[in-house]
């Protein structure tokens, strides 16, 4: 049960950890997070611990009843500046690289870091063979297939109408129409806000992308899902009133379920092209 929810690209009840990954950027983030950086903060939080213990025991006024005097150590005071300033470095490398290949869209030639993060990058991703375009709105997603010039508003779905069409998928993150989108393809994602209106941000954790949606302003950022299923995210600026409540959910389908959906649609209406598809529950 909690298997199924976790491959469906939601947060569970009790889950420890990013949310499992279905792309090369998202398999770059679980390397980063579980590899360098989990690990340097333990260190660091055990090191403080450990000192911690060293001066509780030997340092208390029982232990030790004629404190020191002294004020200065240059020495240590070097070392305690230049050692964060160094650990902080070598993490901001592989930070700037995953943010690097978050922003720049696949041209079927650059390398990608995927999960072997230090490997400087070895990962080959197919150009943008789709390009959706997700606009912010005041409280949902209105998100445009550039080149077909398809357009679909998503808006959340009341927890009655969820309990009734759609009990199975998660509360407060189902949507009324997902953004469906073929696997194993690289999707472009152009990210913009309604221009009267305020700042949101789209972000999908499985896919391990966040980006502001400003204004007047196109963001870019790209995701290639490589398993079938629904992945869901949230606005993730605070954008107003109903900040809370315009989920984002993305279906990953097969790339011939895709053809069939996007010839309906562009033959009839999005609920034409939702027929071709297998019920949600
Ligand atoms: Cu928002």
């Amino acid at each position: 049960m909690v298997a199924t929810a976790q491959e469906q690209g939601h947060p569970v009840p009790g889950q420890i950890g990013l949310q499992p990954s279905v792309t090369p950027i998202m398999d770059s983030i679980h390397a980063f997070h579980d590899g360098p950086l989990l690990w340097t903060s333990v260190l660091i939080a055990l090191l403080v611990l450990v000192l911690l213990i060293v001066v509780i025991v030997r340092f208390n006024a029982k232990a030790n009843p004629k404190p020191s005097t002294t004020t200065h150590n240059t020495l240590v005071e070097i070392v305690w500046t230049v050692v964060p300033i160094l650990i902080l470095v070598i993490i901001a490398i592989p930070s700037f690289a995953v943010l690097t290949d978050q922003l720049t869209v696949p041209d079927g030639q650059r390398k990608y870091l995927g999960s072997n993060i230090f490997s400087f990058g070895d990962v080959e991703v197919p150009a943008a063979a789709l390009t959706v375009k997700a606009t912010g709105q005041q409280w949902y997603w209105d998100y445009e297939y550039v080149d077909q010039g398809k357009s679909i508003s998503s808006s959340i779905l009341s927890e009655e109408a969820r309990q009734a069409q759609v009990p199975v998928q998660p509360r407060l993150l189902a949507v009324d129409y997902q953004l469906v989108v073929p696997v194993d393809t690289t999707v472009r994602m152009q990210i913009t806000a309604d221009p009267s209106g305020v700042i949101h941000a789209f972000a999908v954790p499985s896919f391990g992308i966040k980006i502001d949606a400003v204004p007047g302003k196109l963001n870019e950022t790209w995701f290639n899902a490589r398993k079938t299923g629904i992945y869901y995210g949230q606005c993730s600026e605070l954008c107003g009133k109903d900040h809370a409540f315009m989920p984002i959910a993305v279906r990953v389908v097969t790339k011939e379920e895709f053809a069939a959906w996007m010839a309906a649609f562009e033959a009839g209406t999005v609920d034409d092209a939702n027929a071709t598809l297998p019920a949600l529950s």
